[in-house]
């Protein structure tokens, strides 16, 4: 199971566990895109209502967006570097870093991973900042997924 869906499926038993009241409050992810937030809130009331239960069933099953982290070509960085990036920041072993590096040098760019939001864009700058401070000009973006 997904461990983002863990986490929410988790949250869901804590909210049922310690909370009497439930709300609601829109807000707009990094893309702008509407999601329904809910929050810990009043206790007091004993059971919980039809909507408490719609909300619980929701936080279920949503999933969070994802976002591939793309590593680009360029004329200048090493090959090994690349390698050594997408095994460290990336968690690749040596065939999978292999044939990423290699696709990426042939195609222009490729995917080193699939991440949350906020993971990929700290991950990206990692790359970013590392190839910068060994004067490469390997660079990393982030992109939301189809
Ligand atoms: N094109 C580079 C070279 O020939 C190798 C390379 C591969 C650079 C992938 C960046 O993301 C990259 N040395």
């Amino acid at each position: 199971m997904h461990k983002d869906k863990k986490h929410l499926i988790s949250n869901k038993l804590s909210i049922k566990m310690n909370l009497q009241n439930i709300k609601k409050q829109n807000f707009l992810s990094p893309l702008n895109q509407s999601k329904t937030l809910v929050l810990q809130s009043d206790s007091g009331q004993k059971n919980h209502t039809d909507s408490d239960l719609d909300v619980m069933d929701q936080i279920e099953t949503q999933e969070p967006p994802l976002y591939k982290v793309l590593i680009l070509n360029d004329d200048y960085t090493p090959m090994d570097f690349v390698v050594y990036v997408l095994k460290t920041f990336f968690k690749h072993d040596d065939i999978s870093a292999e044939k990423i590096m290699m696709d990426v040098h042939k195609q222009g760019s490729g995917v080193a991973g699939i991440y949350t939001f906020e993971i990929a864009e700290t991950k990206s700058m990692q790359v970013n900042q590392f190839a910068k401070s060994n004067k490469y000009p390997l660079k990393s973006t982030v992109e939301e997924e189809a």
